[in-house]
């Protein structure tokens, strides 16, 4: 196997972008095991439009999901429907005032249950009622458009087993020239309940390894690490200048414009393997410019 091992002169350093715009209320990206015991924790980033508090939040429990309890809140009245049961609406009320969601503090409000078996994705409807106003959040995109709803509903994908509950976001790969044998790809990673990545492959190259940029005697040098740890929630960058996916022995070309298929293997705490496939699309520069890539000499 040929290991490459080029130094490259940062331009750049690491940036640690903010991760990609949340929902105002959702529940966390990355999705869980079809059939799974799942806490779906919906979060409230701030009130409604010229508001100053969230007093009352309902959701919609969708066909599929059973649910086993709602988490009560201190200072807020529950309804819920009964456990074991599927559909119907669990609502939490602020008591008095006092007790409501002041203006852009984050608050969390759990309902317990089981997933369906089957895999898909669940859009769950959610119903915030403030001091003046509300906002229903209950928008699904329609089937392959991917552009930005103003009131999107929470949304969780049910994954079939073996797949990672790991969220990419913004996967892309350098745009390599004729005769070029190596090139990086770009992404950033979240696991929900954490995971670790241990693995990648890719029709288009012969190699592809998880690598990391080290200072080596005053040279920035990038090497192989057998994994990268996603710890729970956080977000995890790869960047030009930092860790990235390098897909060596190229067999083709990387042309921006299209994209290649990856597939990231991940192994849990328990040592349960998993993978995800997706799309890269090839980049000539890094998205926005922001994050100026790294140039080699
Ligand atoms: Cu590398």
């Amino acid at each position: 196997m040929n290991r490459i091992h080029l130094s490259l002169q940062l331009l750049a350093s690491l940036c640690l972008a903010a991760p990609g715009a949340v929902a105002h209320v959702g529940l966390p990206a990355g999705g869980a095991p079809a059939g799974s015991s799942y806490d779906a924790t919906f979060t409230v980033g701030h009130a409604c439009q010229g508001a100053q508090a969230t007093t009352a939040l309902a959701v919609q429990l969708p066909a599929g999901f059973r649910i086993t309890e709602a988490v009560p809140r201190p200072g807020w009245t529950l309804t819920a429907p009964p456990a074991g049961s599927q559909g119907g609406e669990v609502r939490w009320t602020a008591a008095s005032a006092a007790s409501a969601l002041r203006g852009h503090d984050k608050g969390a409000f759990t309902v317990r249950g089981v997933l369906p078996a089957t895999p898909g994705v669940l859009y769950i409807p959610v119903h915030q009622v403030c001091d003046v106003g509300e906002v229903r959040w209950d928008q699904v995109p329609a089937a392959g458009d991917t552009a930005k709803l103003a009131r999107p509903a929470a949304r969780l994908e049910v994954l079939a087993a073996g797949t990672a509950a790991v969220d990419v976001k913004n996967p892309w790969v350098r745009a390599t020239v004729a005769g070029q044998g190596g090139t990086g790809a770009f992404m950033t990673l979240q696991a929900p309940a954490g995971a670790r990545l241990v693995g990648v492959s890719s029709p288009v190259a012969g190699v592809a390894e998880v690598h990391e940029m080290k200072m080596d005697g005053g040279t920035m040098r990038m090497r192989p690490i057998a994994g990268l740890d996603l710890p729970p929630g956080q977000s995890v960058q790869l960047a030009p200048g930092g860790y990235h996916v390098m897909l060596m022995d190229l067999k083709e070309p990387l042309a921006a414009g299209r994209s290649i298929p990856l597939t990231l293997r991940f192994e849990d705490a328990a040592g349960a393997r998993t993978e995800r496939t997706l799309q890269a699309e090839v980049r000539q520069v890094a998205p926005g410019g922001a994050h100026a890539p790294a140039h080699q000499h």
